[in-house]
């Protein structure tokens, strides 16, 4: 019986489940190779970590892997029951409560390497993580789709670390009582993005679609509903998505350089966000907290048949 070690938290309620032994090891090529490797080789084993029966279309796991950079303290690749992403910025604050829990790193600066790019990061006290994620940027503004049922959708599309649909015109209840209606709205926008082939840059699938509304307190910005690729919501603000709508918010001239912009999710959970300007993109930095919440041995029994989970 093949036996994988994980170390599971949560971000703002969304869960991350860290491999720390047991994964596959992928070599030494660059992180973004490595995720070749990984899909074609073992996503056995990206399927037996997060689908069910042992996880659920809401759990983001991780694989830690030996950084090409030596100053790095870990290489991530960030993977979920639909594939594997660039970037995941709760994630990556969960990866970093999960290494501090480890004693592999202490309070202070680290950098994290990842498919899309090096992450600076620092732990802060009280299982508070700021990261400095990837360029971010706008690359389509007020696309206007005709989605069945809804009538014209307008949204801009934009990259934080994974493509993303910022939407626009709809201002629905982000209430968890209405999640039903929400996934299904947002995966209506989804399909009509890809039957109209509208794509991030070479084709990439938009597959995280994000709505807003108001928030619900004076001192945050706004309140969020992110649908992810495996077709369920971000319970965090999303780090990637919050980094898009940066993006697009500085394209607009909403928010300036060094604002503090406090993105609330679905449940309640803020991300507290801000970034500077590199010409036409923003360099965001999001700060969240994350938790511990199980430490366990995962146990692939070959004579189980849902062995590698359960794959639609
Ligand atoms: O925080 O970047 C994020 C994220 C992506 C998908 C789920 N969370």
């Amino acid at each position: 019986m093949k036996q994988i070690r994980v170390i599971d938290s949560h971000t703002g309620g969304e869960p991350t489940r860290i491999i720390i032994a047991g994964g596959p090891d992928l070599g030494t090529a660059s992180m973004a190779e490595r995720v070749d490797i990984f899909r074609s080789g073992f996503d056995d084993i990206r399927t037996a970590v997060v689908c069910e029966p042992r996880g659920s279309d809401v759990w983001i796991g991780g694989l830690l892997c030996e950084p090409c950079d030596s100053n790095c303290a870990t290489g991530i690749i960030f993977f979920n029951t639909a594939g594997y992403l660039g970037m995941c910025g709760h994630g990556t604050i969960g990866l970093m409560i999960t290494l501090q829990h480890l004693k592999r790193i202490g309070l202070g600066d680290h950098q994290v390497e990842t498919p899309v790019g090096t992450i600076q990061v620092r732990l802060e006290s009280g299982n508070r993580v700021s990261l400095t994620n990837v360029p971010s940027y706008r690359l389509l503004a007020d696309v206007e789709i005709e989605v069945p049922g809804v009538g014209p959708v307008v949204g801009d599309v934009a990259w934080g670390g994974n493509w993303f649909f910022c939407v626009k015109n709809l201002v629905e209840d982000l209430s968890i009582k209405n999640e039903p209606y929400l996934t299904n709205l947002t995966i209506s926008i989804r399909d009509q993005l890809q039957a109209r082939n509208v794509t991030g840059t070479e084709g990439c699938h938009i597959d995280h679609i994000e709505l807003y509304a108001p928030a619900r307190q004076p001192e945050n910005h706004s309140r969020n509903f992110v649908l992810t690729p495996g077709g369920s919501y971000d319970r965090s603000p999303c780090g990637t998505g919050t980094s898009a709508k940066l993006a697009c918010l500085m394209a607009d001239g909403k928010v300036a350089p060094g604002t503090t912009w406090r993105q609330q999710s679905i449940v309640g959970s803020v991300f507290e966000c801000s970034y500077q300007a590199d010409g036409d993109r923003v360099i965001p930095t999001i700060t969240g907290q994350a938790h511990i919440s199980g430490e366990s041995t995962l146990i692939l029994d070959p004579t189980d048949p849902y062995c590698t989970g359960i794959v639609s």
